[in-house]
């Protein structure tokens, strides 16, 4: 199979400006590029289509250029919304730029990362305006998704350019760099064909540059991808701790698995259609979610973290808290209901405080059972009492009745 064929089997081409494309990627050595603005200081799982596409394609012998947006981030991009953004300031965009920067570097450290500030920066406005401008035709702009779908409800000149400065920023790197290729995802479309547009009107009309899309990923449930009940799933493991990264892909549904397993693992085809059989054979036993989990979590964070991420996992399911650092108990434990405590208390009465026994009864019932415990210890004395010198880190306890019921005391 060979790349394009690869990238349909696992539904990853939405479009391609040219079929001639397929061609080219096989015979050829190409240098691509991909842009993100930088809205945040962070980017989200929203954004990693665009890393491990071009992963794939490096993984060919083809060379990335990753554009971080500084410079666009500063315009902002109509494409996809419905209403206009929030304006960045300078420091902003450079600042979140630098940060998202080092996430993409750990994706794909050997590419090529360049800021578009640095060049959209210099233009100035009559150079802009003669120079540039004059090749865009109003009407070829209107037309594209990204600001017909706006005319009605209003869009600024700023977001109407945006068309034009991304297109600056293909020209530049075609012209540079010998970029022959921009990817991005659905919505990217008019940008990238406006980009290829101007490559022919200022750099003549035998250059020829190409464009490809990937589908937006739409879950079975008709949800869009990539948000939980917490928000948006973050790269930055200060917004989304490893641990619910990986958790976020563990708990991809059975009706999803298999569309992941083939947009998101690495494994050859052979071996991904193996593992769906395997799958759809036992689902229960999560073969699918199991290795996307750790190939996302690999890719992202490391080895060490994902080694992290399945023991917090597994002494979660297990009890076995013992083995973890607190560190680790922080992340496994960010969700689980918790109570706040400001004196030692006996087991009985905490058990009522933090609605794992519904009456004093009821509490002993569970202790004298065997089935409660503190901090990973079965405790069966009605006597005990939780106390805050005992406690992990003097921080807290770690409460749990039966198999699955948790709460974390805090002293
Ligand atoms: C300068 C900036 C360029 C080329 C591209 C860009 C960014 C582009 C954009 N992309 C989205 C973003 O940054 O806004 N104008 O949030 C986002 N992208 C990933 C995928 C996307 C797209 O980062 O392409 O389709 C989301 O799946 O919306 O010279």
């Amino acid at each position: 199979m060979n790349l394009i064929e690869e990238l349909k089997w696992r539904d990853l081409l939405f479009d391609v400006t040219d079929p001639e494309i397929g061609n080219v990627l096989e015979n050829e050595k190409i240098t691509f590029y991909v842009g993100v603005d930088p809205t945040a200081d962070s980017i989200h799982v929203g954004h990693l289509m665009s890393y491990l596409v071009s992963k794939r394609l490096q993984d060919r012998g083809h060379h990335p250029i990753l554009v971080i947006g500084g410079g666009t981030g500063l315009i902002g991009d109509p494409s996809g919304r419905s209403s206009e953004r929030q304006l960045l300031t300078l420091e902003q965009s450079l600042k979140n730029a630098e940060s998202i920067t080092k996430q993409i570097k750990r994706i794909l450290p050997t590419a090529k990362a360049v800021n578009n500030y640095d060049w959209i920066s210099t233009y100035d406005i009559i150079s802009f305006l003669r120079g540039i401008g004059k090749h865009f035709n109003i009407n070829y702009m209107m037309s594209k998704e990204s600001v017909k779908s706006r005319l009605e409800n209003g869009i600024s000149f700023t977001e109407f350019s945006y068309q034009i400065i991304q297109s600056l920023d293909f020209m530049h790197l075609y012209k540079e760099e010998n970029c022959k290729l921009q990817i991005g995802g659905q919505d990217q479309w008019g940008n990238i064909t406006a980009g290829l547009e101007l490559i022919r009107k200022m750099l003549g009309h035998e250059e020829k540059g190409y464009g490809f899309t990937w589908p937006l990923l739409i879950k079975a449930d008709g949800k869009p991808f990539g948000k939980t009940a917490g928000g948006a799933v973050w790269l930055d493991p200060a917004r989304t701790s490893v641990y619910e990264f990986y958790q976020f892909w563990i708990n991809t549904p059975d009706n999803d698995a298999v569309i992941y397993l083939k947009k998101f693992t690495f494994m050859n085809v052979e071996k991904t259609i193996t593992l769906i059989e395997e799958f759809e054979k036992a689902p229960h036993q999560r073969a699918a979610q199991n290795k996307i989990a750790e190939e996302l979590t690999v890719i992202v964070h490391g080895q060490e973290a994902y080694d992290s991420a399945v023991r917090i996992s597994k002494a979660l399911f297990s009890g076995d808290i013992k083995s973890l650092s607190v560190d680790e108990i922080k992340d496994g434990f960010k969700d689980v209901p918790s109570i706040q405590i400001t004196e030692d208390m006996n087991l009985v009465e905490l058990l009522i405080e933090a609605k794992l026994a519904s009456s004093k009864r009821e509490a002993r019932e569970f202790i004298k059972n065997n089935a409660v415990s503190v901090n990973g210890e079965k405790q069966n004395s009605l006597d005990f009492v939780v106390k805050k010198g005992n406690a992990i880190n003097k921080e807290f306890t770690i409460l749990r009745r039966g198999k699955k019921k948790y709460t974390l005391v805090k002293h």
